[in-house]
């Protein structure tokens, strides 16, 4: 049987499966449907606008005469600071036990996300979650709980087993035809994410500092919808300001330092034929909401 944490350690990701019923998931997809139907909320992100390509090539491989789906089904942010249903989710006991065993201490709460991903969404290009959170010291973790069974075909998360100790890599433009957000990281050759296929109920928790993100849902009936929670090491003193209130994992808030954008960031050089990262000082580096 795995050990979590040594796999954790190793990867910087794990999947608890089946840590959520049947019967929860159905729940939970019945509420956040029902409250996508009700209309807009407070944090709603459609994703950027597709930047369509004069080239005749790309452009016939792209169905970009299509509305975008995610204008119906925008990704809601932040949704615990309004509904007691995500609230309760954030701070379960089940993903708090596991938290604290990957991270060696109960972490505190910062962020719910809730990706409805219908079919022909773009996928969200290859990124840190660090990059945005800026915990300091330590850094942040999510827990991402399949809604819907997900593999390659409907945009399952991609992951790169490892990437949880590279620096925070300084991001490239990200192609709007593929993803949602407009930033990207460049992988050194030869390196390819993985994807992790799960089960509805089953949860991926993974370091803030490794490489994910995901493709296109490709399939032409299956939503891939995912509830995910973001948390930040308990010892942490500072977190960018997009995400106060912080809660302790009892749902008191916890009073916590805001940490400026940072000034630095890595980017992939030759030494000897292999690729490692050196620092570069970089203004205007994105502070902008975990997008
Ligand atoms: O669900 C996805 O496709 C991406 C999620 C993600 O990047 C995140 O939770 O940080």
């Amino acid at each position: 049987m795995t050990d979590p944490a040594a796999f954790y350690g190793e990867n910087g990701y794990y999947v608890a499966r089946g840590l959520y019923s049947k019967e929860e998931v159905t729940a939970f997809r019945a509420h956040f449907m029902a409250l996508r139907e009700e209309g807009q909320k407070p944090g709603d992100f459609t994703g950027v606008p597709i930047k369509r390509t004069a080239d005749p090539t790309v452009r016939a491989a792209i169905p970009d005469e299509k509305p975008d789906p995610l204008q119906q089904y925008p990704r809601m942010l932040q949704m615990h600071r309004w509904d007691k249903t995500s609230l309760d989710w954030l701070v379960d006991e089940r993903l708090n036990k596991i938290l604290t065993l990957l991270l060696g201490r109960e972490p505190f709460a910062a962020q719910t996300m809730l990706y409805f991903k219908p079919p022909g969404a773009r996928g969200q290009a290859l990124h840190q979650d660090q990059l945005y959170l800026r915990v300091q010291p330590g850094t942040c973790m999510a827990a991402w709980l399949a809604l819907d069974d997900c593999d390659e075909a409907n945009g399952c998360m991609q992951v790169v087993p490892g990437s949880q100790n590279w620096e925070i890599l300084c991001t490239v433009p990200a192609d709007t035809t593929q993803s949602f957000t407009d930033v990207t990281v460049p992988l050194p050759e030869g390196v390819t994410p993985t994807p992790v296929v799960m089960s509805a109920g089953d949860v991926l928790f993974f370091n803030g500092s490794l490489v994910h993100g995901s493709f296109p849902n490709t399939t032409t009936d299956r939503f891939r919808r995912s509830l995910i929670g973001h948390y930040i090491v308990g010892d942490a003193q500072k977190v960018g300001e997009f995400y106060h209130p912080v809660l302790r994992m009892d749902g008191s808030v916890v009073d916590l330092g805001i940490s400026e954008g940072a000034t630095q960031c890595g980017v992939w050089v030759d030494q000897e034929g292999e690729p490692v990262i050196e620092l570069v000082v970089k203004e205007n580096m994105i502070t902008r909401a975990h997008e």
